[in-house]
């Protein structure tokens, strides 16, 4: 991508509004822009950074054994009074009438309609367990909307719902999600310790929140310290294994970890005291069990194998993909910007020419970004007459991991700089030498 012909409208001033440094980055960086209160719309840079996240979300779903489908943002009232949530809701649901006069709602989230798609179908055990998950917009008119998409009132959800013929099995499901949420958020470069966690609206009483810890996070958090250096279940776990992954389960579980309205004063005071952290947090997950709470009202049921009718066990299973993108920035930045993880930058590397119209320059760039570009790498081409130094001030702010700087002093020797965004550490080396570290 030429910059020149890019979309990134970058703020040299701090917005007044950003009361948190994501926030602020998000927008000074060009990635978000709000519609009105509490709704965004994701601007190319920020697109591209939420899109990597969906995809290491759904690699990482499929590889647990749950099913993509996509369903609506619109939903009737009717499901909602079978479940009795419809008047349980509150003002948190935006309710809309069509032209019929006839109640619809906006999705703050799909227990029942998932519950709706599985009753119609699906009659027997021989056909389960099933997870089906999408990765959609929900609307939820919070009180206090704030720190840009961290707390939005129109956001992505990524949202799985299992299905199980007996409580067991829904605890391997749920415990399938456990081990997928823990590798998807250590793929995005983050540290999330699962928590015991209140049910609220979705009802149930098993239940995880995942937490980042951030002195910016709206929740109040209390758990070991070991937490911290936990080993992640690896590419090959089995996920069909039930002692496996029970065992990662029980592992994840063994030390006390819990938010503040499930904290437990006492079992706190029962770890020793150099090993208590008590500190804030940013819910970037939450998974539930709830049995049949929606499934018995909406006459959910499948043939088991002793020939009678059984309403199915569930569990939901959520994910908040743009609330992790600020949540990635809280843990990583520095004076000058963001810094992202490889896996979810917008771009692999940017290449910065210092004196664009200086032939030297321009031919070293343009070869550089042709093979990189041939490579399969995501490149950003700084092709723009701006100076040096607002160039550097950019591309330290969009957080790119490498940037391949070419002046005409060191393109005259036929080399160039290559820096490390996070570490700052600079090296010249020839123009070869920077293509082949990324295409060898
Ligand atoms: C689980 C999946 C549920 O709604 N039903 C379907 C269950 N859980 S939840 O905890 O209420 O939300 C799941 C995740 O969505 C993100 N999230 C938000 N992100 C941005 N702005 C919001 N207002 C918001 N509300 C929830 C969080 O990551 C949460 O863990």
């Amino acid at each position: 991508m030429r910059l020149s012909r890019y979309f990134m409208p970058i703020l040299k001033e701090n917005p007044k509004e950003a009361e948190i440094v994501s926030h602020r980055l998000m927008l000074r960086a060009g990635m978000i822009r709000q519609q009105s209160q509490g709704i965004y719309s994701w601007l190319p840079l920020g697109k591209r950074v939420l899109d990597k996240v969906n995809a290491i979300i759904r690699e990482e779903q499929n590889r647990a054994g749950a099913i993509e489908l996509s369903m609506p943002t619109l939903q009737s009232a009717e499901l909602w009074q079978e479940s009795g949530r419809y008047d349980a809701y509150g003002k948190e649901m935006l309710r809309i009438k069509d032209r019929q006069e006839r109640p619809m709602l906006y999705g703050p989230t799909n227990e029942e309609m998932v519950t709706d798609i599985f009753r119609s179908s699906v009659k027997s055990y021989k056909d389960l367990p099933l997870n089906l998950y999408h990765i959609q917009l929900k609307f939820r008119d919070e009180i206090r909307p704030r720190f840009g998409t961290m707390r939005s009132r129109e956001f992505m959800m990524k949202d799985a719902y299992s299905f199980d013929l007996t409580r067991e099995g829904a605890e391997h499901s749920y415990n399938k999600m456990f081990a997928a949420y823990l590798r998807t958020f250590d793929r995005l470069g983050l540290r999330a310790i699962p928590m015991r966690a209140d049910t609220g609206p979705i009802g149930g009483n098993l239940s995880h929140e995942f937490i980042i810890l951030a002195d910016t996070g709206e929740s109040e958090v209390f758990c070991h310290k070991d937490f911290v250096g936990f080993d992640i279940p690896g590419e090959n776990t089995d996920f069909d294994s039930v002692e496996g992954l029970q065992a990662i389960f029980d592992k994840w579980t063994s030390l006390y970890a819990a938010t503040s309205e499930m904290h437990d004063e006492a079992a706190f005071n029962a770890v020793p005291e150099g090993e208590r952290l008590s500190a804030r947090g940013i819910e970037v997950g939450h998974i539930f069990y709830f049995g049949t709470k929606y499934s018995e009202p909406m006459g959910a049921k499948v043939q088991g194998p002793d020939g009678k009718e059984h309403f199915v066990h569930m569990g939901s299973y959520g994910i908040g993909p743009t609330r992790l993108v600020p949540a990635i920035i809280e843990a990583s930045h520095d004076d000058n910007g963001i810094i992202w993880p490889a896996s979810v930058a917008p771009f692999d590397v940017v290449v910065i020419n210092m004196k664009a119209g200086d032939q030297a320059c321009d031919d070293t760039c343009e070869l550089i970004y042709a093979a990189l570009t041939k490579a399969g790498k995501d490149v950003l081409y700084d092709d723009t007459d701006d100076r040096a130094g607002t160039k550097f001030a950019t591309a330290d702010l969009i957080g790119v991991p490498v940037q391949i700087i070419a002046g005409p002093r060191a393109v005259a020797n036929g080399e160039v700089e290559v820096k490390d965004r996070k570490t700052g550490a600079r090296e010249t080396m020839t123009i070869e030498a920077a293509i082949n570290r990324f295409v060898a």
